[in-house]
């Protein structure tokens, strides 16, 4: 999507964010006033950029009241046509306003303009694009017998590391389907999703069936416990994941879960090695390692292993760590503090376990929270650097003898949500992505995103799939339950 997109010229600087001072929930089309506030800060900088309202149980309840009248009153009845015309609407109105999305992503949660201006928001307006497509399309496109029908109301908690893009994954199709939505952002980063509730207003979407509370778990639990809630997406931590998974047990309420990864980014002999250098960067260093599906353990063919690790360390020493809104930085600020301490933590950890850290000199600025980009060597599958999330800049190598060595290695992890493998074989590369537990397998690339794709994971990575024809099935009920999408085994 990059190269399609048109962009407004550089410099991209604070200056085209248009913020208030504090932004109220939003309800039934409306910002509301709350009792208490909290200050959303700049994690280069550790200013408040503006106050957000703290929901409590009854904002909770109010904006799935107004969903709930919302879904009943006109949207699950409007002709799919018309709910299109809507959700191409917001696309349009996004794309519009890039500049100022790009600049209030990476300003709010730390991420390089590069990356927000070419990356998150142009695939944002690609998911609605994408989803207002399939609107008019369910009765007939969609496989097995039976009219779909929306849920109702959907309760959408999201994270924090692609804000605005993990919004437009979970509302596109959500509304393409007909059902309405109370979005819970995640706590650090609320600020694109309520800039994309101004253009949902003015986008004419009628009020209530998008609706906007913000705070942290207090007020995603009050949502995944709201009886008169039909469904609960959500995307962050394992830990979280299962405990919402254990509260709705026993309901009615369906549910996805996205969670956490620890992918395999494996190297073979064969590979073209400077792009799989490129590749082994963009998979782990890409949005400081804040990714789900990220190449956090680099497994190398021990026949290469020397000359990957030697032009890696090259690599990552031309990395620029710094202002996130500097076009030429490579990697920005660590989204929280506590983010930075947990990768911090592990960090040590790796070093009292007997792995080798490698960090290149960094300038590092004295604001703000920052972490340079890290690898360890001499790792074994047991370390704890080598099986937890960290979900930072910060890779993991090990290496294999043959095909079937690196197979189970990259098997031997609690996650199964992503992987990729280097190899000038296609053979090699469709074998290998069979025997893989990993619901994404990249082939000679990585990190690499399309609205049609289906994504998600297997074990505790979580289940159901977003993205494609496959992201709008956990949106659906069918009269006749005869067919039902497969979700894989492990
Ligand atoms: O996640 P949380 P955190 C992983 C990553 C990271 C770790 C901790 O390893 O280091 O999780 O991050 C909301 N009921 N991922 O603590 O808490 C919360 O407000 C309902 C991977 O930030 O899971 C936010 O909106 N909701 C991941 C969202 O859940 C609750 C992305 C995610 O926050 C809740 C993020 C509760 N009890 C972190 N508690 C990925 N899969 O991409 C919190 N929340």
């Amino acid at each position: 999507f990059g190269d399609e997109w048109e962009y407004a010229p550089a410099p991209q600087s604070a200056d085209h964010v248009r913020l208030d001072d504090r932004y109220g929930p939003f309800i039934d089309g409306e910002f509301r006033e709350v009792d208490e506030y909290f200050p959303s800060i700049n994690p280069a900088t550790e200013e408040p950029l503006a106050e957000v309202g703290l929901a409590d149980e009854a904002v909770v309840d109010e904006a799935v009241g107004a969903a709930r009248t919302a879904y009943e009153s006109h949207w699950r009845d409007l002709p799919g046509k018309e709910r299109a015309k809507y959700i191409y609407r917001i696309g349009r109105m996004i794309k519009e306003k890039s500049r100022e999305f790009a600049v209030l992503e990476s300003m709010d949660g730390g991420k390089p303009i590069r990356e927000s201006r070419d990356m998150d928001i142009p695939l944002v307006a690609a998911h609605f694009f994408h989803y207002a497509g399939w609107a008019d399309k369910l009765e007939y496109a969609l496989p097995g017998p039976g009219r779909p029908r929306s849920l109702g109301v959907c309760g959408q908690i999201i994270p924090w590391n692609f804000p605005l893009l993990m919004a437009a994954w979970k509302l596109a199709p959500a509304l393409a389907t007909g059902n309405t939505v109370v979005l819970k952002p995640a706590e650090t980063t609320p600020l694109t999703a309520l800039k994309l509730a101004e253009v949902i207003q003015e986008a004419g979407l009628p009020p209530g069936v998008v609706n906007i509370v913000q705070g942290a778990g207090e007020v995603g639990s009050a949502l995944v416990e709201h009886p008169d809630v039909d469904k609960i997406a959500f995307t962050g931590s394992t830990g979280v994941g299962k405990h919402i998974q254990k509260q709705l047990a026993g309901t009615k309420k369906r549910l996805t879960l996205e969670l956490g990864g620890k992918g395999a980014n494996i190297v073979f002999e064969d590979a073209p090695i400077d792009q799989a250098v490129e590749g082994i960067v963009d998979g782990i260093y890409f949005n400081q390692g804040h990714v789900c599906c990220a190449g956090s353990r680099l497994l190398v063919q021990e026949s290469v292993a020397e000359e990957v690790t030697r032009k890696l360390r090259d690599r990552i020493a031309t990395l620029r760590v710094g202002d996130p809104l500097d076009k030429n930085t490579d990697i920005g600020a660590i989204n929280s503090k506590p983010q930075l301490e947990k990768i911090r933590r592990l960090v040590d950890v790796g070093e009292r376990e007997g792995a080798d850290k490698f960090q290149p000199e960094c300038n590092l600025p004295d604001d703000g929270f920052w972490f340079p980009p890290t690898f360890f060597t001499n790792v074994t599958q047991s370390h704890r650097i080598a099986q937890e999330e960290i979900f930072g800049p910060v890779l993991s190598v090990t290496t294999f003898r043959t095909p079937e060595e690196a197979v189970e290695r990259a098997n031997n992890t609690e996650y199964g949500l992503a992987s990729g493998i280097w190899s000038d074989k296609g053979s090699k590369l469709f074998s290998i992505s069979q025997a893989l537990k990993s619901g994404v397998v990249w082939g000679n690339t990585y990190n690499k995103f399309d609205p049609a794709s289906p994504f998600g994971g297997y074990k505790e990575s979580g289940f159901g799939r977003e993205g494609g024809m496959h992201g709008l099935l956990p949106y659906l009920e069918r009269p006749s339950q005869s067919w039902q999408p497969q979700t894989p085994t492990n």
